[in-house]
Order: C-alpha cells, then structure tokens, then sequence
C-alpha cells in the first residue's frame, strides 16, 4: 500500500539546520571535537535560533580563539575570525558600520572573560547592540585544561593538579550576574544543555537575546555551560552528572537580566 492510500503525512521534525555549512557538517563536525564535547550542541541551538526567528539572511558571526573558533567554518553566514578575546570589538564595528545587521559572537570563557575581558566589559559599558554568547566548560579546553576565570573551587586543572584554591587562585567569575549589573546590558542569561528540556529553554534565551539586538535595546548575554569531557577526564555521560552536581550548584541557570527598553 502506498503512503498516500495509508494517508501518511510525513512531516520533517528534525534535520541539520540549512545555516550549517554542508562540508563542515558532513566532513569536519565529528572530527573536530572530542567526544563528548558540547560545543557543537551550542552551534546548533545558534543555527536553530537564527532559523526560528528568520534572521539568518542578516546575522554576522563573530568568531574566537579557541575550540569554539572550529565553529567559523560551520556556519553559512558572513564570519569573522578575531584575534584572541577580541570578539566584542569586532562585534561593535561591524554592527556600528552596519547597523541593520544582527552581529553575535561565539566565545570560550577563557576568550571572553579572560584574555578578552577588557572588549566583553567594554561593549557591554558602551551598551553596544551586539549579543554575546560565551560557552563556560570551566577551562582553558584547546590549550590542555589549564585553570580559568570560570574553573570551579576544587577543580583539578593542568595548573590547579590539587585542585582550585581560593587562598591561591580566587573564585569563580560569575559572568552571566555581573553581566546583568551593567545599565547597557539588556539581556543577560546563563543555560545548560544537560537535557533536552535544558537544550530548549537556552534555546529560548538565545533567541531572546537576538530579539533584544533587533529591537536595539543594549548588549545582550548567554552563558551557556557546555562539557568538556577530554579535559574534565570524563566520560561524556559522567560530564553531564558532573555538570548538574557540581557545576550548576556554582552558576546556577536562568534570566538575570530582561529589559525591553533602557531610560
Ligand atoms: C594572544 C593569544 N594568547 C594565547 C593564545 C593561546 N590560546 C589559544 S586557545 C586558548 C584558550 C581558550 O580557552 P577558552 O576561551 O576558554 O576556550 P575553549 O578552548 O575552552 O573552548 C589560548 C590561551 C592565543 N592563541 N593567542
Ligand atoms: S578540548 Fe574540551 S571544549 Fe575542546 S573540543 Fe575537546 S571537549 Fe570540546
């Protein structure tokens, strides 16, 4: 019998987003990150938003150093790759040159909030109407799992072997908090994509974040926590445990920011 007499109506619920570029998803996406890696589930919840709000025609990448910078080749949009940490600068002269566009970056912690703290503090200062997306694995991954901003206290680190100590390497950054202090900041936001529930709401919150850029209120902010198996010397599936037990207790999820409009 065929479909039609059966009335079979097939629907596509699911496929690889028509932003990714089809090379890198077919011939460089599973070779590129380690196993496990969250990485490439935050390109998606980018590419699936861009798609659900009709911006893809308009949006510019901004890249980064590090394993999130893989991700410039993944997408079929205008991309730029910056110098380490540079990306919030980049970010602000193109959308300021053209302001019609919708500009984001793609950022490591170590990128943004490390070597690139001075750019993050300074686009979200001047309340520049780009959006900021910064991927917390709580490391410097593509370097070998040295200790970063974001490494939590105890956390064994190629430069913390006994683990994150205060008295000697301070605390934690919590960004997605500190990002919501700033007047200029519209939106600020930290997600997980521990479960599919988890892939939805941060999937909501990057489409916020891109809403509050079309509507060009301020700088808009994900922090979104992604595993990083290789370093963290974990199974995939223990990565997402250690996520929920050890990584969310420290930057807990949610909106902290959420305005439509600055006086
Ligand atoms: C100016 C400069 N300094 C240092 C480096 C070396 N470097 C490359 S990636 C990286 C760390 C990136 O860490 P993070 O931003 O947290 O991203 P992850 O690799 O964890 O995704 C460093 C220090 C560099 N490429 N350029
Ligand atoms: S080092 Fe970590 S962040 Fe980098 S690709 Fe491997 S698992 Fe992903």
């Amino acid at each position: 019998m065929s479909e039609e007499t059966r009335g079979v109506v097939k629907e596509k619920v699911t496929g690889r987003p028509d932003i990714f570029t089809k090379e890198w998803f077919a011939d460089y996406l599973w070779d590129l990150f380690c196993p496990g890696c969250q990485t490439p589930v935050l390109a998606r919840i980018v590419a699936e938003a861009l798609e659900e709000l009709g911006i893809g025609d308009k949006a510019i990448m901004v890249g980064c150093v590090g394993c999130g910078g893989i991700l410039i080749g993944g997408f079929d949009l205008d991309r730029v790759s910056p110098a380490h940490g540079r990306g919030p600068d980049v970010a602000t002269a193109i959308k300021r040159i053209y302001p019609d566009t919708v500009v984001f970056t793609v950022q490591g912690d170590g990128d943004c909030i490390a070597i690139g703290a001075s750019s993050f503090i300074g686009a979200l200062t001047r309340a520049e109407k780009i959006t900021i997306i910064m991927a917390n694995n709580t490391n410097f991954g593509t370097t070998g799992g040295q200790l970063g901003p974001t490494t939590i206290i105890g956390q064994v680190t190629t430069t913390s072997p006994q683990g994150r100590n205060p008295s000697e390497e301070g605390y934690p950054v919590h960004t997605a908090e500190m990002a919501a202090t700033f007047k200029g900041v519209a939106y600020s936001a930290r997600g997980a994509l521990i479960t599919p529930a988890d892939y939805q709401r941060t999937k909501g919150y990057i489409k916020t974040a891109f809403q509050r850029q079309l509507d060009n209120v301020g700088t808009s902010f994900v922090e979104v926590i992604t595993a990083c198996p290789t370093n963290w010397h974990l199974t995939p599936v223990q990565s997402l445990a250690w996520i929920r037990d050890n990584v969310i207790p420290e930057f807990p999820l949610g909106e902290f920011r959420n305005v439509t409009h600055i006086e």
